[in-house]
């Protein structure tokens, strides 16, 4: 079956009590019993909730996984993750990654013993010398919040295998649609679904895929025993916009290339990072490993000066964190998305002060490009 007859399907059963063809939204924290031990299958909304549950294996199927899990938030799927790994066991993190990654590694999971260092996993020899002997998990984001780095999935994977390391992608920026990290070997997935798979900026969660059966009982268990789970209307939510996710999408992506190819060559623009245009360094990788560039770019304009003017000039596009909403959003790295990354980290990566991250949204593109021209022309 194609993607998008999977992404409308998969969990979206009628409903058994009414026939209701959208899944409904099981607003309820418990499920009566017929007697002692005799129940449908249902004891309590923290451990088991059918509108959860179909996105659970709406969005399993379109990572071609066996098991998924739902959570509050991006970040608590990340920390069940994370979960998998014990004091005193080691992961190597992509150098790039969202803020509030490199914060759940730096101020939390540290004081719980568990050992990471920050590697440029864009370079497969890097990951290789960096493993210790108590390396447990390689985790990489790719494409990279915000600098849209990529990593080779299937050369990592190899790598992180032979040396008996589980490697687990956030797959935020591309979306199953984009990019499917598990046909490429990688044994984890997560998502924010805030992002493209909810796609319209109204609700916030999190997502794990995965196919091992002994990590997803575990996932199963921290998700349970934790408790940051996807509320019921959240999940209804998220399983409405997959419905949409490839049409919305290849929109996403098209803007994203006419957009990127406008700043390009804007002469007020010095950088542009964007893996669709044939200048990005790994632009051939990403053409093998993603089914199309998506809709974040980031560009340089060269100080925090210039960076505000153009922010604070736009109409059309909304300064706000976040993305893969509809609507286009914009924001700036360094004070936004990125600040609890230390500023000698973020210069080191290119998360400047003069640094603008844009999430093109599905509106007619002239209309995007017509907005940045104007703020643009402000400099
Ligand atoms: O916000 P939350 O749903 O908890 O997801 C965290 C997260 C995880 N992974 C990536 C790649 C992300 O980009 C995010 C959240 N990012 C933003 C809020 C942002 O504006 O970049």
């Amino acid at each position: 079956m194609g993607f998008s007859t999977i992404a409308i399907h998969a969990g979206n059963e009628p409903d058994p009590t009414t026939g209701a063809v959208s899944v409904p939204i099981y607003q309820t924290s418990t499920y009566a019993q017929e007697g002692l031990g005799k129940h449908k299958g249902f004891e309590y909304a923290r451990t088991q909730n059918p509108t959860r549950m179909a996105l659970e294996k709406n969005i399993a199927a379109l990572e071609g996984a066996r098991f998924g899990f739902a959570f509050a938030s991006g970040m608590s799927a990340i920390d069940a993750v994370l979960k998998l790994v014990k004091a005193g066991e080691h992961v190597i993190l992509s150098d790039n990654t969202y803020g509030g990654t490199f914060r759940l590694f730096d101020r939390v999971l540290s004081n719980y013993g568990v050992e990471f260092d920050l590697v440029d996993t864009t370079d497969v020899s890097n990951v290789d010398k960096a493993f210790k002997k108590n390396t447990k998990m390689v985790f990489v984001e790719t494409p990279t919040n915000p600098i849209m780095a990529i990593t080779d999935l299937r050369a990592v994977s190899e790598v992180a295998h032979y040396h008996g390391a589980k490697v687990v992608c956030d797959n935020t920026f591309m979306s199953p649609y984009l990019q499917r990290p598990m046909e490429f070997g990688v044994d984890i997935v997560v998502h924010s679904t805030t992002k493209y798979l909810n796609g319209h900026s109204d609700s916030v969660g999190g997502f794990v895929a995965l196919n091992d059966e002994e990590d997803a009982k575990w996932i199963g268990f921290i998700q349970n025993s934790v408790g940051a789970i996807l509320s019921p209307f959240d999940s209804f939510l998220v399983l409405r916009g997959t419905k949409t996710l490839a049409l919305r999408m290849e929109r996403h992506d098209a803007n994203g290339r006419a957009v990127a190819s406008f700043l390009a060559e804007h002469p007020k623009v010095e950088k542009v990072y964007y893996p669709g245009l044939p200048s990005h360094p790994q632009h051939e990788l990403a053409k093998r490993q993603q089914r199309g560039f998506g809709g974040m770019i980031s560009f340089e304009t060269g100080s925090l000066e210039k960076a505000k003017i153009v922010l604070e000039n736009v109409r059309l596009c909304t300064l706000a964190e976040s993305l893969g909403g509809v609507e286009t959003l914009i924001c700036h790295p360094a004070t936004m998305t990125h600040a609890s990354v230390p500023k000698e980290k973020r210069e080191k990566l290119g998360i400047t002060d003069g640094l603008v991250r844009i999430s093109v949204g599905i509106e007619d593109v002239e209309d995007i490009i017509e907005d940045l021209e104007r703020a643009l022309s402000k400099l």
